[in-house]
């Protein structure tokens, strides 16, 4: 099929599974158009079937806010035209369902008719689009979506909870190519993190408030009082300063790291020993996921979609949010006895299975394939 997808360029979340399932499916022989506002940043090579068309947005000083989602619906519009698209996916409601809708609109008036499937990632539902500015446009994108996913059924429970929605949600959850993780390092370079006996403790994310950084370093503050570990912190945001100011003041500096954001997140996560991830709200966990899979077990809060995931005591352990004394324990529980250390991390990857993009590509292409035989005739 000929398939435009819309995402968010950036590190993290929703771009990531969106980039990765573009590959996948141009890998399976599908043609895929990339439409955002920069090449994604996975998407490293463009191939025979990969296009990617970018937004551009010009400047002009009237405007106080540029207005994306007008040349976005505009691009969508020429792409689907010029490329014979016939199914569009946005991911992240916020402003790609809309201005997908206004694509469908606009294409709609020339007799093309174009079914359009949004899936929902998280922080479109839970922190951004429940805001009341934002509230109505968001319900109507939804309930005007051909198609709606969810990466997880917490994900869906939340949106039928905070929004007034007449579609059906499908929940589709995240995924991970675990074939591109069986790497055979012999050697992870472990050494330029840490010394042997020590354990190296990791968190990835965007830094943004809802992942509770200064936990992140709280329960790192507790393990290192009583093992010898290190800190690996990977990732940009508005948390991070105050996150080294936290170190500094705890006395740890010496012991973490902060990396900045990676393309190597599977280098990092191959020396690591165990993963932080107290957020305070996830949908699914897509970091946590990443770890796993790299044989890495995970200790986090027990927001959202997160225990969909991390399997308690089996994959490593949940804990309320907040609960910082509890998460050091469990944390210690896990890295003190190098048996029960094997035992997680076994377990972990073991876990991580169930979410091969091999189980969750063909739930999208079920997904194309019944949005485009049953695609709603707009005029009518
Ligand atoms: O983690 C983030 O804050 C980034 C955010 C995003 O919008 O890309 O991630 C969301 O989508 C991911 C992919 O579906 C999920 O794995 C994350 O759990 C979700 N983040 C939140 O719900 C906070």
């Amino acid at each position: 099929m000929k398939i435009a997808i819309v995402c968010y360029p950036t590190f993290g979340g929703s771009g990531v599974v969106a980039t990765e399932l573009g590959i996948a499916l141009a890998n399976r022989g599908h043609e895929i158009h990339f439409v955002t506002y920069k090449q994604p940043v996975r998407l490293e090579l463009l191939s025979a079937n990969i296009h990617f068309h970018e937004v551009n947005v010009p400047e002009y000083a009237l405007f106080h806010y540029q207005p994306y989602e007008l040349a976005l619906s505009s691009k969508l519009v020429d792409t689907v035209k010029m490329y014979g698209i016939e199914v569009l996916h946005v991911h992240y409601a916020i402003p790609h369902a809309y201005a997908g809708y206004m694509a469908k609109q606009m294409l709609a008036k020339e007799g093309i008719y174009i079914p359009m499937i949004t899936t929902l990632h998280g922080t479109d539902i839970t922190l951004v689009g429940k805001h009341p500015f934002y509230k109505p446009a968001v319900t109507f994108s939804i309930n005007e979506s051909d198609v709606v996913t969810a990466v997880s059924e917490s994900l869906k429970k939340d949106t039928l909870a905070l929004f007034d929605i007449k579609n059906e949600i499908e929940v589709i959850p995240n995924f991970i190519d675990t074939k591109k993780y069986a790497h055979d390092y012999t050697d992870c370079q472990r050494s330029l993190m840490a010394k042997d006996h020590e354990r190296i403790v990791t968190h990835i994310s965007n830094f943004r408030k809802v992942k509770r950084i200064e936990d992140v370093v709280a329960v790192f503050h507790k393990i290192q009082a009583r093992i010898p570990a290190k800190l690996v912190m990977v990732g940009e945001g508005p948390e991070r300063e105050k996150a080294e100011i936290q170190c500094e003041a705890l006395g740890i500096s010496d012991k973490v790291l902060f990396l900045g954001n990676s393309n190597e997140i599977d280098r990092i996560l191959c020396f690591s020993d165990l993963f932080l991830l107290p957020s305070e709200s996830e949908s699914f966990g897509l970091a946590a996921l990443e770890a796993m899979v790299n044989e890495v077990p995970v200790i986090s809060s027990n927001a959202g979609g997160i225990p969909e995931v991390n399997i308690h005591g089996e994959t490593g352990f949940l804990s309320p949010v907040g609960a910082v004394d509890e998460m050091a324990e469990n944390a210690l529980a896990i890295l003190q006895d190098p048996e029960v250390l094997e035992q997680f991390k076994k377990r972990a990857v073991l876990a991580a299975q169930k979410f091969d993009i091999t189980n969750i590509l063909p739930l999208y292409e079920n997904v194309y394939e019944k949005a485009f035989v049953s695609r709603k005739t707009l005029s009518s």
